[in-house]
C-alpha cells in the first residue's frame, strides 16, 4: 500500500517528505487538507495528529508525524537509495545532529520571523534585528560545515539536504541569507534538482489552499 501524505500545498513542510520520496522513486498518495477550512483541526484529522499540524504520513495503518523524524525513517527504510549514512558510518552522527537541529533549533527562529512580519513597522524592525542576530550564528555554522562541498553530509546528497534546503529557502524569503556565496549556490543547486521541481517544494510561498492544485 502506498504511503499516504497529509499536506496543505507543495511548499509547506510536507514538501520535504514528498521531495525525499520523489528522489527515491517511492510512490506515495497525496491527501490534501484545506488550510482555509481548517481541515487540520477537524476531529477526523486530530485523530491522525492531535497537534493539528502537517506533515503526517500513514502507512499500513501506522501514523508518523514530524517532518525530520519522517525523513529519517524513510531514508533508513529505503537504505538502498543511500539518502542516509548507514548506522555504523562515521557520518551518521552529524547526519542525526542536523536532522534534529533544523526543526528543533533553527526553525523556531524562522517562526519568530514569520510572527514579526505581522507586527507594526517599528516593532517589526526591532524584532527582525533580533532574528538576524539569532540567525547569523546558524548561518556561520551552515556555511562553515558546507565549505566548498556540493552536499552537506560527506558531500553526498542525503535527507539532510532535503531538510536544510527547504529551511534555507524559508530563510531566504526573509532575506536572511546575505554574503554567503557557498550557501546561496548550494540552495540554487538544490532548487535545480528534478525531484524538487517535480514536487514544487520551492514554489513561491502563498497562503495554502485547495485552489493551489
Ligand atoms: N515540527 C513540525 C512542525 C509542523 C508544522 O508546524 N506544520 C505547519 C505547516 S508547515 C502546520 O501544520 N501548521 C498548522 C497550524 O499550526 O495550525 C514538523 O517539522 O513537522
Amino acid at each position: 500500500m502506498a504511503i499516504k501524505i497529509y499536506f496543505f500545498g507543495p511548499m509547506d513542510r510536507s514538501g520535504r517528505v514528498r521531495w525525499l520520496l520523489a528522489e527515491m522513486g517511492v510512490a506515495y498518495e497525496d491527501h490534501r487538507l484545506d488550510y482555509q477550512k481548517q481541515e487540520h483541526k477537524s476531529e477526523e484529522y486530530l485523530k491522525i495528529n492531535p497537534l493539528g499540524a502537517i506533515p503526517a504520513i500513514e502507512e499500513d495503518g501506522k501514523v508518523l508525524t514530524e517532518s525530520g523524524a519522517i525523513c529519517v525513517y524513510l531514508a533508513d527504510k529505503y537504505q538502498d537509495k543511500q539518502l542516509a549514512p548507514a548506522l555504523d558510518s562515521p557520518h551518521r552522527g552529524k547526519f542525526m545532529q542536523w536532522m534534529f537541529m533544523i526543526p528543533a533549533s533553527i526553525e523556531p527562529i524562522l517562526n519568530d520571523g514569520f510572527k514579526s512580519s505581522q507586527l507594526p513597522e517599528d516593532e517589526r524592525n526591532k524584532a527582525f534585528a533580533q532574528i538576524v542576530e539569532k540567525f547569523n550564528p546558524v548561518l556561520d555554522m551552515i556555511s562553515d560545515h558546507l565549505g566548498e562541498q556540493d552536499y552537506f553530509i560527506d558531500n553526498k546528497f542525503s535527507a539532510v539536504d532535503v531538510m536544510l534546503a527547504s529551511t534555507l529557502n524559508w530563510a531566504n524569503n526573509f532575506k536572511l541569507i546575505q554574503d554567503r556565496p557557498n550557501v546561496e549556490s548550494y540552495l540554487a543547486r538544490m532548487k535545480d534538482r528534478e525531484a524538487a521541481q517535480k514536487v514544487g517544494v520551492f514554489l513561491p510561498i502563498t497562503p495554502p489552499s485547495k485552489d493551489d492544485e
